[in-house]
């Protein structure tokens, strides 16, 4: 493997970019679990599910056979335990994941003090009550056509890149719509609401091809020390709340080519759109990216002048496109007219 291992200091989104996007095909299973069981670290599989019987199963087969070739190669799983937060789905998603060999849990039964579970950001929270894993790897369930290194692919800066703690996965989105195929036509929240609303609050984070990306792992204790907001806010909590907490140089993205996942109604996109905007406005105001006064740090982004950085995936990889935009506001015609009179 060709890892650049090296620590980075501060960093912008440009050089991040530059330093910390792999892809995929830097790391192999058997690599990534010889390295596993050197450093004796253990990895759950934390699997978010609400109706998902018909995807589920598959997933968790994948991560059976990525853990074949783990103990043929290093005598380890790299993955160790696989656990699905169910829905209390009435599709029959949790007999699926239990007939796949995942441990099942419904996330009305955890955390049972705080009352029933307030969709994926709950679940998801909830999920480290019953993990131990010094890793936590969170996954999609509704992905289609899902393959191997969508398994282990984000495990490999974690595993490989000592300054590394998080790693968030990127990949190519189509949109499917009946037969038509719209290639980089899926992610609509993520193009339209939260790399606009990164690129003007948090442009540290402006280099992410997938912000919103359910694949992500960290290391347990840093979960563990971040708060999850509920429901679809949780992604964007996450990023800014572990850039608060680590840095940019400790966060890192694989590209794992192209992934199809189940469309949503562009209603209920606009809902999940108002939570990630939700998500960023209170961030935003806790961390005083809005005050203009001089000890808090605006960022320039507010300016007249601000790049977009446009972070794509394509298929020779990732890219991070820059468009320089000035924002121009035209007086009053009012004003205007009665200055030249
Ligand atoms: N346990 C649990 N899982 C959920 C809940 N809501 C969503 N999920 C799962 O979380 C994953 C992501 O949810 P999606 O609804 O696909 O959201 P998304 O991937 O951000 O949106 P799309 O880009 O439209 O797919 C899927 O595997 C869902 O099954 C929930 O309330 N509880
Ligand atoms: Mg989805």
């Amino acid at each position: 493997m060709t890892i650049s291992e090296r620590d980075l200091g501060v960093v912008d989104a440009a050089e991040w970019f530059q330093h910390r996007s792999y892809e995929y095909t830097q790391f192999d299973v058997e690599s990534l679990s010889r390295r596993k069981s050197e450093r004796g670290v253990t990895v759950d599989a934390v699997l978010p599910g609400r109706n998902v019987a018909d995807t589920i199963g598959q997933i968790i087969d994948e991560i059976g056979s990525v853990n074949e070739r783990a103990v043929a190669a290093a005598g380890t799983r790299l993955v160790d335990r696989v656990i699905v937060i169910d829905a209390d789905s009435p599709d029959g998603t949790a007999d699926v994941a239990r007939r796949a060999g995942a441990e099942v849990f419904s996330e009305n039964q955890l955390m049972l003090s705080h009352g029933g579970a307030h969709g994926k950001g709950d679940a998801m929270w909830r999920a480290l009550s019953v993990t131990d894993g010094d890793l936590v790897m969170y996954m999609d369930t509704d992905t289609k056509d899902f393959r191997d290194e969508l398994v282990w692919g984000v495990l490999g800066p974690i595993l490989t890149v000592p300054q590394v703690r998080y790693v968030k996965a990127a990949y190519r989105r189509p949109f499917k719509s009946g037969e038509e195929a719209q290639e980089d036509g899926g992610g609509r929240v993520t193009e339209l609401s939260a790399k606009p609303l990164f690129n003007l609050f948090y442009p540290e984070l402006a280099g992410f091809v997938q912000p919103l990306a359910g694949e992500f792992v960290a290391d347990r204790e840093l979960f563990g020390s971040i708060p999850f907001m509920t429901g679809y806010a949780v992604e964007t909590n996450i990023m800014i709340d572990v850039l608060n907490r680590v840095g940019l140089a400790a966060m890192a993205q694989v590209d794992l080519g192209t992934r199809q996942n189940r469309h949503q109604s562009l209603r209920d996109l606009s809902r999940m759109s108002y939570a990630v905007l939700r998500a960023v406005a209170r961030r935003m105001r806790q961390d005083g990216r809005l005050d203009m006064s001089a000890d808090r740090r605006v960022p320039t982004s507010l300016h007249q002048f601000s790049d977009y950085l446009h972070a794509v995936a394509t298929p020779d990889g990732l890219k991070l496109n820059e468009y320089v935009e000035e924002l121009v506001e035209r007086p009053p015609m009012n004003d205007v007219l009665r200055k030249a009179r």
